[in-house]
């Protein structure tokens, strides 16, 4: 019988066949097969609906990529008519297709500055293997192979593969597979709230970036190779960097010729309300790796977009770049991400975010915790906001229990998906969101943070 998902099967046959074989990324197996995974079902516009018939407001996006929403035919009849006329091609042994060649260039033409050449792969891991094994390779062109050192920071996320968990400053994630990739200094994450010491934003801003001076002395400027950052950490439980931060790290990078490589897998295709994070934070990237909104998740497919300084480097000293993936600008997903481009562009989608939605959501969560008892503070632009869960709002206390997660599963009782970082929530909708559907979003939040307090008060009550 071909697999079709138009007759489901029951929720528990799902659950059951889940535990037997499947195993999940990220996440304590035994522990999940004892209670059972939630079944997706099917999903529109910014809901999701789960095999017992429930409504959720999907407030992560996906995992922060479904940037224009469920349920879009437009992407449906792009795969659809692309994989009838061809389903796969590779781009290696000197061939290429229309749908990369387009992608490419408009992603040329969306980005900012002169990221004009594109890398393509399949997930933002790949695309940071591939930032990697791109900077050392122009170095090692450029004569300098001893210019081979990365710089990245506390508590960033770049992926899961080797390369992207040893770039990520995630100590779980190193403590479960080291040895990790040598080659890696780290410096502080700009998250003034947690960490200021009493110092002012900008003050703070300027001071961390400064950590960055200080280590490219330590190791050597000219051992180098580039320094990464998300414009905002997401996984990290959205870190928003005061405004001195960024303009000070390109300062730093172009006085020691450091190759600055912005990380927008989350921020980018207007998660802050503009195109790319980097655009919000003022500064300029001479290497951009982007994945997630690329698509809006629709299919699997990553990006690199490099500058020209660099691109003509590896262009024009000839030679392979012994590098590439089976699926590198698979054809189906670069139709994909081009109709996903044009609606977003079409529809004034990030125009909305920078305008309406985006201070309209970050206006409402201000109230939330202006007035909220286990509320300590909010951060976010556009649409991504890190909301921090204090025990003391005064003295910013952390609490010493996981109350992150205990109001996420609130949250997800309420009726909303919320991820838990820590003791951070945080919130990441689709781009496509309306007023009346964050006002919903923020009334299930509300509830979940009012059951989180009472649970939390018999906690310290016990
Ligand atoms: N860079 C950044 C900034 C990311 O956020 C990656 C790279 C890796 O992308 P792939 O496609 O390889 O997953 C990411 C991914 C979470 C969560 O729990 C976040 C990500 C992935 C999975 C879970 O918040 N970000």
């Amino acid at each position: 019988m071909p697999y079709t998902t138009t007759s489901p099967t029951s929720g528990n046959a799902v659950r059951e066949l889940d535990a037997r074989h499947h195993l999940h990324p990220f996440t304590d197996t035994q522990a999940l097969n004892r209670k059972g995974a939630r079944v997706i079902t099917r999903a529109e516009g910014v809901y999701v609906w789960d095999s017992e018939g429930n409504q959720l407001i999907d407030g992560m996006a996906g995992l922060w990529c479904v940037n224009i929403g469920y349920g879009r035919q437009e992407l449906i009849d792009a795969a659809s008519s692309q994989m009838q006329v061809l389903p796969y091609y590779n781009t290696f042994f000197q061939s290429t297709h229309e749908p990369v060649t387009q992608l490419a260039q408009t992603i040329a033409e969306i980005t900012p500055g002169d990221l004009n050449r594109v890398f393509f792969a399949n997930s933002g891991s790949e695309a940071i293997d591939t930032v990697i094994r791109m900077v050392r390779h122009y170095w090692t062109l450029k004569g300098k192979p001893y210019r081979m050192l990365l710089i990245a920071r506390e508590n960033a996320y770049h992926g899961s593969t080797l390369a992207g968990a040893s770039l990520g400053g995630m100590g779980h994630m190193h403590r479960q597979c080291a040895p990790m990739l040598p080659g890696i200094h780290r410096i502080g994450q700009p998250y003034w709230y947690g960490e200021a010491d009493g110092l002012s934003e900008d003050e703070f801003g300027l001071k961390r970036a400064r950590e960055l001076e200080e280590k490219i002395l330590e190791v050597g400027p000219d051992n180098v190779a580039a320094f990464i950052g998300e414009p905002i950490q997401g996984a990290g439980g959205v870190i928003v960097p005061p405004r001195t931060y960024w303009p000070e790290i390109q300062r730093i990078c172009r006085k020691y010729d450091v190759l600055l490589v912005a990380d927008e897998v989350i921020c980018g295709f207007g998660r802050t309300g503009q195109w790319f994070g980097c655009q919000t934070y003022d500064f300029q990237p001479d290497i951009m790796s982007m994945a997630k909104g690329l698509s809006s998740g629709y299919l699997p497919i990553s990006a690199v977009a490099v500058g020209d300084r660099i691109a003509d480097v590896l262009t024009e000293h000839g030679g392979d770049f012994n590098h590439g993936f089976t699926y590198s600008g698979h054809p189906a997903a670069a139709a994909v991400a081009l109709e996903n481009i044009r609606l977003l562009r079409e529809e004034g989608v990030i125009e909305s975010v920078a305008s309406d939605t985006g201070p309209y959501l970050q206006a409402k969560l201000r109230e939330v915790v202006g007035e909220h008892p286990i509320c300590g503070h909010i951060e976010g632009t556009g649409l991504i906001a890190g909301l921090a869960l204090v025990k003391d709002r005064k003295n910013r206390t952390v609490f010493d229990e996981d109350v992150g997660t205990i109001c996420r599963d609130e949250c997800t009782k309420a009726g909303l998906i919320a991820r838990a970082c820590g003791n951070r929530i945080v919130l990441s909708p689709p781009l496509v969101i309306r007023r009346e559907e964050i006002d919903e979003m923020v009334d299930r939040l509300r509830i979940a943070l009012d059951r989180t307090y009472e649970q939390v008060s018999n906690l310290s009550a016990a």
